[in-house]
């Protein structure tokens, strides 16, 4: 039960719902936005508070959704896809004043999410299904959506950002980190790999989901995928980033968290899964070049988180934030060795 005084109370009054009536608890382990189940007296539902700092327009994720779930209605109604409910003044985000950006997602039901990916039959499931986002969007026009984090997956950019933590952060944290800082400028190849593949007049923007981990995908009793969550990066990118995530999130038996880098390894059957998902998913709407960059795309994922979490360690853990010390030098070690591991795989291949 919620007491009126809550900071959350006037958020879910501006939905119609009685504080006294909802039971609120915390769900899911994002990183960026805190998110709460609510059981109302209309039913369940999911409630986010949108995290201000890191999406500094909150406008811009509502006007993409809404144009989205039009173009959805309109040209694929069965697809689904857990678009905001409208509040009681017809609004989909409702700004209250010191408490901050909220909006309220569908609950659904008899689903449940996973955290690490056990078999290649759980990666093709849900590699169809991030496929298949992109597939049913593919006649959307693009231009209509701003980017709700400018330059996201934007590898020169986030290298930059790395390149000035590495003159400008902690300086005792610099020193520290000094061996992964050279391991990891070591990797430029990749920053111009991305500057060839975005400069190339065949490489068109597509509307991409930006964030495909496992627990993106809403699962059924049977561990058949039913939807994707988590539609906040949804918005115009580069086809490597859904397909590249998935090879870095689904391929290795322990999530970036691990600070055992023994456990670390590529699983070449998740890896051929995920591959075989979405090119079935996407069918002929890749291009020639697309194609060839798929397993380009998991070294550029793995790459660039592994430089976003070392360049948060220099900054002092602004942007991920650290449970304890050291832990997004540790995210950074553990995506750097992954990186190891499947450019080992890519050989291989
Ligand atoms: C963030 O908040 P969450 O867990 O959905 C991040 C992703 C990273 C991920 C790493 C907006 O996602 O880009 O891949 O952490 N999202 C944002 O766990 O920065
Ligand atoms: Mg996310």
């Amino acid at each position: 039960m919620i007491a009126a005084t809550d900071p959350i109370a006037p958020v879910l009054s501006a939905y119609g719902w009685q504080a006294a009536d909802c039971k609120v608890s915390s769900l899911g382990g994002g990183l960026i936005n805190h998110t709460w189940q609510v059981d109302t007296g209309a039913g369940r539902f999911v409630l986010q508070r949108i995290n201000h700092t890191v999406f500094t327009e909150p406008a811009v994720i509502d006007d993409n959704l809404r144009y989205l779930h039009e173009y959805v209605q309109a040209t694929a109604p069965d697809y689904r896809l857990p678009f905001p409910v409208a509040a009681t003044d017809g609004r989909t985000l409702v700004h209250i004043p010191e408490a901050g950006y909220y909006r309220v997602l569908p609950f659904v039901p008899d689903t449940h999410t996973i955290d690490v990916v056990s078999d290649a039959g759980l990666a093709y499931a849900a590699a169809r299904q991030f496929a298949g986002f992109t597939k049913v969007l593919t006649g959307f026009d693009v231009t209509q959506l701003r980017p709700s984090i400018p330059h996201f997956h934007h590898l020169r950019l986030r290298f930059n950002q790395f390149e000035q933590a590495c003159k400008q952060g902690n300086p005792d944290r610099i020193r520290e980190s000094a061996e992964l800082i050279r391991q990891l400028q070591g990797g430029y190849a990749l920053v111009e790999q991305f500057d060839a593949f975005v400069r190339d007049p065949a490489c068109r923007q597509r509307v991409m989901h930006h964030d495909t981990k496992i627990s993106n995908v809403l699962f059924d009793s049977a561990d058949q995928a039913v939807c994707v969550i988590d539609l906040d990066t949804v918005m115009p990118g580069y086809f490597f980033s859904d397909i590249g995530d998935m090879f870095r999130t689904y391929s290795c038996p322990v999530s970036e968290e691990e600070s055992d880098f023994s456990k670390i390894m590529v699983r070449a059957d998740i890896c051929a899964a995920i591959e075989t998902a979405y090119l079935e998913g996407m069918n002929d709407a890749l291009t020639p070049t697309e194609r060839t960059h798929l397993l380009y795309s998991g070294e550029c994922l793995i790459y660039m988180q592994a430089i976003r979490f070392l360049t948060d360690f220099l900054n002092d853990d602004v942007y991920y934030g650290a449970r304890y010390p050291g832990h997004n030098l540790v995210r950074a070690g553990n995506q750097a060795v992954l990186l190891e591991q499947f450019q080992a795989y890519r050989k291989s291949r």
